[in-house]
């Protein structure tokens, strides 16, 4: 049970009447936070209807286990910084920014509270995931002297595309130039966060939400290794040279070191703060020109930043902060950090080489700093990034780190891309009766230019330029989606592929060179 301490007001004047007031108002708290957390699966009954309803309306997203599958796991020690009222609106009305739906209409009040009473109840026995079991995991599917060395089909090898297909869990391999499919393969069910290269480009290393990483030889067309490390997975890095995997978990709250040659696991970092309390990671990040890995934490207010040297040794650098910080984008250098917590007010920019903040960032609403971008703009450099709950496009001036223009958007927005090459912006409406369009922004007078609506009533998001900035890859999100190819500059449709669901799309030469139009 939580309890809050409330200090009644000392000045004189009133003081009697004020203090009565206060031990009220601390009492009126006290009860309701007490109500909120004591609310317990009462009986038998009440349980098996629960599991009944959870098994129904939750598990394929949240997985029959309650572990996480598409969704996050549904356990009490996920839920920490969710008030369980939250929860009961959540489950009502959906969740932005994610794949959660409303079940106002589908659930009885009564019903729902049963839900949320159920994913406050702590597992009866929740599994280990250590070392042991990573270490079961592991699958060698082919020996790297078994491979070659040459790749075995004819394309520019820097030129290619990974696309995930979300639909049926499977990734084509595209040819940058000619925009053919060379391979497509399956992948692990319900891949998230970009998928990412070796330092060459010859590897691909994906993760699953339910902790599978696998690595891809795209000269070979081969899934070479796998592991799970981790039961409920953010995302994972490669190390600048290339010889190291990060994995950031947030079942169980750990940090799962990989060797990148064959995905060996060389060590289980736990996450925790000073005082004992463990942490989600909600992102790792690579930070090359510092040698160095950065991770984004949900639940205690730091910033890791994870060192790796020859000796294979990982220090980790704790940066204590005022508030969480859980989305993050780099400047090019990687000095600084813009960061927000999804559920706060303002960003920090937080400069790593002192490790502190060194400014606050005007960002209301829920801005989507992992997919922002930055581009020269007379004479300074800007950072742009999406919302999530509002329609508009926020410009920042990374020197005096003001806000100096919101663009108006036809809608909350996902993803944002752009390449050194080309003048323009492209910016998804990924929520709301205008998820169909996507807006194309002048870089140099912040307006948008046009408004592309290529497969009405679909949701077209994420794009990804070609290596040249030449040409723009588009998904339209659907089962019976596609891959539109624009002509950068005219903006001009040259070609459609049909593809199930197209998430992400991945140029090797843009994310090994860091290109400041997209993530890396
Ligand atoms: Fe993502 C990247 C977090 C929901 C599709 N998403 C990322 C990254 C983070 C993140 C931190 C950057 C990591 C990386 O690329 O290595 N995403 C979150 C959330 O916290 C959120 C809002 C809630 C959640 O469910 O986790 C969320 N994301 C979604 C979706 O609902 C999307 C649209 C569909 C899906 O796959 O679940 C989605 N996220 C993506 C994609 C990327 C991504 C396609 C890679 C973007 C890129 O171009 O690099």
């Amino acid at each position: 049970m939580q309890l809050f301490v409330c200090r009644a007001p000392e000045s004189e004047p009133g003081k009697v009447v004020a203090r009565s007031l206060w031990f009220l108002i601390s009492l009126l708290f006290v009860t309701s936070s007490v109500a909120e957390n004591n609310i317990a699966l009462n009986n038998d009954a009440e349980k098996k209807e629960a599991q009944k309803l959870y098994q129904q309306y939750c598990a394929s997203c949240h997985a029959t286990s309650r572990l996480g599958g598409m969704g996050p796991a549904l356990l009490p020690e996920n839920l920490k910084r969710l008030r369980k009222n939250k929860a009961l609106n959540i489950i009502a009305k959906g969740r932005a920014a994610t794949q959660m739906p409303a079940f106002g209409n589908v659930l009885t009040a009564p019903q729902r509270q049963l839900l949320v009473k159920y994913i406050y109840t702590p597992l009866e026995n929740m599994p280990d995931w250590g070392m042991a079991e990573i270490r079961k995991s592991h699958l060698i599917h082919y020996q790297p002297a078994s491979l070659s060395n040459q790749p075995v089909f004819k394309a520019d090898m820097l030129n290619l595309f990974v696309v995930v297909e979300l639909g049926d869990h499977h990734a084509t391999l595209l040819d940058g130039d000619k925009f053919e499919p060379i391979y497509r393969f399956k992948t692990r069910f319900a891949l998230h966060g970009g998928p990412k290269y070796s330092p060459d480009g010859r590897y691909v290393y994906f993760v699953s939400r339910d902790g599978w990483v696998s690595k891809f030889d795209i000269y070979n067309l081969k899934t070479v290794a796998e592991i799970r490390a981790g039961i409920n997975t953010r995302n994972l890095a490669v190390s600048g040279d290339g010889k190291t995997i990060l994995v950031g978990n947030y079942l169980p709250h750990t940090l799962v070191l990989l060797n990148a040659e064959n995905l060996e696991p060389i060590e289980i970092i736990p996450v925790k703060d000073k005082n004992g309390k463990t942490s989600r990671v909600s992102a790792v990040y690579t930070a090359v020109p510092r040698n160095s890995f950065v991770i984004a934490l949900k639940d205690i207010p730091e910033v890791w930043e994870m060192h790796y040297n020859d000796k294979r040794q990982f220090p980790v650098r704790h940066i204590l902060l005022d508030d969480y910080l859980d989305d993050f984008q780099f400047d090019p250098s990687y000095t600084y950090l813009m960061g927000a917590a999804r559920n706060a007010k303002n960003g920090q920019v937080i400069n790593l080489n002192i490790g502190r903040k060194v400014a606050d960032l005007e960002l209301t609403g829920l801005p989507h700093l992992s997919s922002g971008i930055t581009w020269n703009y007379k004479g300074r450099r800007v950072m742009a990034t999406p919302n999530l709950k509002k329609s508009e496009i926020s410009i920042i001036d990374m020197t005096s780190w003001k806000t100096i223009k919101r663009i108006k958007t036809l809608g909350p927005g996902f993803f944002m891309r752009s390449h050194e090459n080309s003048p323009y912006a492209w910016a998804d409406v990924f929520f709301g009766s205008n998820k169909e369009a996507v807006h194309v922004i002048d870089k140099q007078t912040l307006e948008i230019v046009k408004t592309l609506r290529p497969s009405p009533g679909k949701n077209a998001a994420h794009v990804e330029f070609d290596r040249y900035g030449k040409h723009v890859l588009l998904s339209v999100w659907d089962m019976d989606g596609e891959l539109i190819v624009y002509n950068a500059n005219t903006l001009k449709e040259l070609k459609r592929l049909p593809m199930k669901k197209p998430s992400g799309k991945y140029n090797v030469y843009n994310k090994i060179n860091r290109s400041a139009g997209t993530s890396h």
